[in-house]
């Protein structure tokens, strides 16, 4: 019997079971599915059938964890819930959004330029552009304290344009957007653990010229890369390192004093020949504190009006340290057992697990560099991330071979001591080519072993043909026993590398906005200074010179205002509140024909700002759902033909 069928088999069980039993029906559908997947659970423990009933929700019910994604080369931040895998929210970050106004709106323009290089703003009006149209959000992890989620903030890396996000978890926007000076292509980020985040680091992956003017071109001899620290809480670059080779995927210990990246360049070649020519590349050891103490000491230069110090191979005091590692490797992740950080061989078909209680050695007794290492397994072909279950065991993806397998870290250890002892507890196909994967609250001190999300790069069959670009295929798997159980293909839209999974009891978040928020603190002064009282229900035209600034209120199903009036040529900003106090109630303005549109959320305030360049009458309405007589919320604006 297939996988397939046996799945089929299963949900008709439920059903039946269902069906069956009339007092179960009574206790409502999920009592009567808990019976009967436990009915199932007798006759197959860890089958297919009993981890089905785990993860199917019941309508009405609600995840165990929030599941954060990227979503790559969309550019923007997913919310799923685990384990059923629905989408629940799509969360606009590098990119623009025709729903929201992401990217459009005036409070998101703010945000998404306010940190942007005086360099990067020339280029973009050049481009008749305000802010990039795209990111490439590969990494997604959330804010820490004492080695523990904290639900306070998400950060995401844009590879495309170099850049660092920031969203706020109590209302699930983007709040900060920050440009990487220095650094090319913003690859590896994390979150420091310990004692909280202070810092988020990032990693430049492409190497350029130190001052990138022009001056040097093709000259690879002159190129570098930076690894870089943030100051997660004002999102400012508070350091950067100056390294030997590129940098790749990284992460941070559970003592607040290391950080680690992987370097697949350790060549600084430019071409994949010379990419993968040496025997060895190299993981950076960053020591934090004896970084903080150097910029500290003034042992830095500015470039750029960032802090750099230089961390290169043979230069460099105490601030890194260079472990080889068998060529090209590529994740980097930290163990929640405080002690192993294991890195994944990616060409070779080993994993690399270093003993982070060894460091010290190695920057202050001047230790050999691999003795660090303590298990260096053999788990198949293309091994990329590696996720833990906080029970000592390893799931690492095997891009190749197309598979998870599951190890145990202490077995690993005992065998590279010459111990006759095979780590490898299980193999387990997954469909198909799997980059990153993740496991509930795998990145943290509360690893809790009970799921496992696997990033299928590929999912060739296992969906409906939709044409020649195909969906990924998040796959979720049962990891809370002995033997990994695939239960259910997740199709995703371009491309999530990265996902994590945080418990639910974790998060604190509002379902109706602050009327005081910071997000339209700006709007808000401005409509002081214009005498405009945006908390009540106003409609208001402003003139000022050729801006004119509308204030509209929505309260379901109306707008304060049912018609206003511009002349061509005008600079038109509309700000609208939505006075409405109710959970999930929220309104759209869209200008008809003037590629217009926006979200008001309940108790919001949004405002965009765009030209009348066309005489004539434009319908104004609100694009979200809000009541009976949706369709009734709109007016008209009159843009008069200039006076001749
Ligand atoms: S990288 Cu995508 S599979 Cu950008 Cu984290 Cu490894
Ligand atoms: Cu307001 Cu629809
Ligand atoms: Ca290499």
């Amino acid at each position: 019997m297939s996988d397939k069928e046996r799945g089929r088999i299963s949900r008709r069980g439920l059903l039946g079971a269902t069906a069956g039993g009339a007092a179960l029906g009574a206790l409502g559908p999920r009592a009567a599915m808990l019976a009967g997947g436990a009915g199932l659970a007798t006759a197959a423990a860890t089958g297919p059938a009993a981890a089905e009933a785990k993860f199917a929700l019941a309508p009405g019910e609600l995840d165990e964890y929030y599941g954060f994604w990227s979503s790559g080369q969309t550019g923007e931040l997913r919310i799923l819930g685990i384990p059923s895998m629905r989408e629940l929210m799509r969360v606009p970050v590098f990119n623009r959004c025709s729903a929201t106004g992401w990217g459009q709106t005036n409070e998101s323009l703010r945000i998404m330029t306010e940190n942007m290089s005086d360099k990067t703003r020339a280029f973009l009006q050049a481009n008749g552009k305000k802010v990039h149209d795209n990111g490439d959000l590969h990494h997604v992890h959330m804010s820490f304290t004492e080695g523990k989620y904290d639900g306070r903030f998400l950060f995401m890396n844009d590879k495309a344009n170099t850049r660092v996000a920031r969203v706020r978890c109590d209302v699930m926007k983007t709040d900060a957007i920050l440009e990487i000076p220095n650094a090319k292509g913003i690859h590896g980020l994390r979150p420091q653990k310990w004692p909280r985040t202070n810092y988020v680091f990032a990693n430049g992956e492409d190497e350029a010229p130190m001052v990138n003017d022009g001056k040097v071109l093709d000259d690879p001899s002159q190129y570098v890369n930076f690894f870089t620290a943030i100051d997660a809480d004002r999102m400012k670059v508070a350091w950067q390192v100056l390294v030997s080779g590129n940098l790749d995927n990284t992460d941070a210990d559970y003592e607040g004093k290391y950080a680690f990246s992987t370097s697949y360049n350790s060549e600084m070649g430019t071409n994949l020949g010379e990419m993968m020519a040496a025997e060895m590349d190299h993981v950076v050891v960053f020591n934090i504190p004896e970084i903080e103490k150097g910029i500290a000491a003034g042992d830095f230069q500015e470039l750029n009006g960032v802090k750099v110090i230089d961390g290169r191979k043979g230069r460099n005091k105490n601030y890194t340290r260079y472990i080889p590692v068998a060529n090209n490797p590529h994740g980097c992740n930290m163990a929640p057992d405080k002690i192993h950080l294991c890195i994944n061989g990616k060409l070779s078909p080993t994993v690399t697990v270093i003993d982070v209680r060894k460091l010290d050695a190695l920057f202050y007794e001047g230790a050999e560099p691999r003795s660090t290492v303590v298990a260096e397994p053999e788990l198949g072909l293309g091994p990329l991330h590696t996720a833990f279950d906080g029970a000592g065991n390893c799931y690492t993806s095997l891009f190749l071979d197309s598979q998870v397998v599951k190890w145990n870290i202490d077995k690993a250890i005992r065998a590279y001591n010459g111990e006759k002892v095979d780590p490898i507890l299980q193999k387990l196909d997954v469909q198909y080519q799997p980059g990153h994967l993740k496991t509930s609250m795998g990145e943290t001190l509360e690893a809790d072993g009970k799921w496992l999300v696997a990033l299928c790069k590929f999912s060739k069959d296992r969906f409906l043909n939709v044409g020649p670009l195909k969906p990924e295929n998040d796959q979720l798997i049962d990891i809370s026993g002995d033997k990994m159980v695939l239960v259910h293909d997740g199709p995703t839209f371009a491309e999530p590398h990265d996902a994590i999974a945080v418990h639910a009891s974790k998060m604190n978040i509002r379902s109706v906005w602050d009327r005081n928020d910071p997000m339209w603190a700006e709007t808000r002064k401005q409509a002081e200074a214009d005498g405009v009282d945006i908390d009540d229900f106003t409609g208001e035209v402003i003139r000022d010179g050729n801006k004119v600034r509308v204030y509209l209120s929505g309260v379901a199903p109306s707008y304060s205002l049912e018609k206003f009036t511009v002349t061509e040529g005008d600079e038109v900003t509309v700000i609208v509140t939505n006075l409405d106090d109710v959970d999930d109630l929220t309104h759209g303005f869209t200008m008809g024909n003037h590629g217009v549109a926006m979200e008001i959320g309940p108790q919001a305030t949004a405002s965009v700002t765009f030209v009348a360049a066309q005489p004539g009458v434009y319908w104004y309405y609100c694009q979200w759902f809000c009541h009976a007589l949706h369709m009734e919320m709109r007016g008209r604006m009159f843009v008069e033909p200039k006076a001749a």
